[in-house]
């Protein structure tokens, strides 16, 4: 009994504003899709944040819609949890996967009492359950679904697979919600989503194995974790894909199947102007022998004032053998310590505090406007801006308690 496992599908998703990079997203769904069917999956189960935002508009739903009516056409059950991304917290705004629920495309568990279904799977008894995602400062419901779940399936007989949306602590002890030993024993299959990298093998019990498939597209540059050799450098690149699970045994047994993507490299250079030209010229030699133009994340070690003529340097070196590159420099707080500006003569943050306010009539507002501003503005990497951002809002608007 084959069964496909993806998740973090994020249709939808437009990296940088570009619309190659809309377009890439919709093509990852697709190859996925389709290699699905080719290897003869039964069901496919995506284990959230399917699309990236709650309302789309109608390029990202009409690819949904075909691909999810191929499964059908083919009479591919599709079941799918929400994570973070398929939901709006705003009273009476329902999941644009709803939707496709109403066609008869998908089956959404996970809301609600909707805990799981039961389906025969090529002769096998199968039991898919799910919890759609549960918020840090919402853990004790997540945990008392779980339990239900536990009684659930240790009643049940057939094969089972829980679905969920969380990060684990075991995976990555700054972003996990939950341990793994918080999760339900007696399951073969733990279906994951919501990390973006690709984790296989995570042992539950005696006998279930967790999986993460990723993304099937990049979202961020902190998933480009794979070692390779860009030219004459070593650079980092992700690798996507989803999983395809085979429960017909013991134990699950479990086959990664890889989707090509655009590539992307992330690089880190020492910021020295006299030799950058010569690296910046071997990197494009590089990068234009590849058949589909990558996206390149550089960090420069070192910081120089004249940004501008970096910028020229490198639209007139790697410029044209990529879609984009983003650069970032480790150490870029040099501007203000060259100010001659008396402080009290023009404070600019007292300034904006007070435009803040004025706009948006709140002195709590213009807080967080300004705490979101600082981290934005921050010289950080931007996976760790995302991740305080994140942290900021459940701080301040949802009341976390951690
Ligand atoms: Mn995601």
């Amino acid at each position: 009994m084959l069964i496909a496992h993806l998740a973090d599908t994020h249709i939808g998703a437009i990296q940088y504003g570009l619309l190659e990079r809309e377009e890439d997203f919709y093509s990852a769904f697709r190859k996925a899709i389709d290699k699905a069917i080719e290897e003869h999956v039964r069901l496919v189960l995506i284990s959230g944040d399917v699309v990236d935002k709650p309302r789309l508009g109608g390029k990202p739903l009409r690819v949904l819609y075909h691909e999810l009516k191929k499964l059908r056409d083919r009479g591919i059950d599709v079941v799918v949890i929400l994570g973070e991304h398929d939901f709006k917290r705003v009273r009476g705004e329902e999941p644009i996967l709803y939707l496709f629920a109403d066609q008869g495309l998908v089956k959404v568990i996970g809301i609600g009492d909707r805990l799981y279904i039961k389906r025969n799977v090529d002769g096998y008894e199968l039991l898919v359950a799910g919890v759609s995602k549960h918020r840090r400062n919402e853990i004790k419901h997540l945990l008392k679904k779980l339990q239900q779940l536990q009684s659930v399936s240790s009643n049940y007989s057939g094969k089972s697979v829980l679905m969920l949306h969380q990060g684990l602590k075991e995976v990555n002890p700054h972003a996990g919600e939950i341990s793994v030993d918080n999760l339900p024993k007696n399951f073969n299959y733990y279906a994951l989503g919501h990390y973006h990298v690709m984790n296989v093998g995570i042992r539950v019990g005696d006998r279930g194995i967790a999986a993460y498939p990723g993304s099937t597209e990049v979202l961020r540059v902190d998933e480009l974790v794979k070692e390779v050799v860009l030219g004459t450098r070593k650079a980092l690149t992700a690798e996507k894909g989803f999983l395809i699970v085979d429960l017909s045994g013991d134990e699950p047994i479990i086959h990664r199947v890889g989707i090509d993507v655009r590539p992307q490299f992330r690089i880190e250079l020492d910021l020295k102007l006299f030799e950058l030209k010569n690296i910046l010229n071997t990197l494009a030699n590089a990068l234009a022998k590849l058949s589909i133009k990558p996206v390149l994340h550089i960090k420069f070690r070192g910081k120089i004032e004249n940004t501008k003529q970096l910028d020229t340097l490198l639209s007139a070196t790697v410029g044209k053998y990529v879609l984009t590159y983003r650069w970032e420099m480790e150490d870029s707080e040099s501007i203000s310590e060259h100010c001659t500006v008396p402080k009290d003569y023009f404070d600019m943050d007292k300034e904006l505090h007070s435009i803040i306010v004025k706009e948006l009539g709140s002195e709590e507002l213009a807080r967080l406007a300004l705490d979101i501003l600082e981290i934005v503005r921050s010289s950080t990497q931007e996976h760790q801006k995302v991740h305080e951002l994140a942290e900021l809002i459940d701080r301040k608007l949802l009341g976390d308690v951690k």
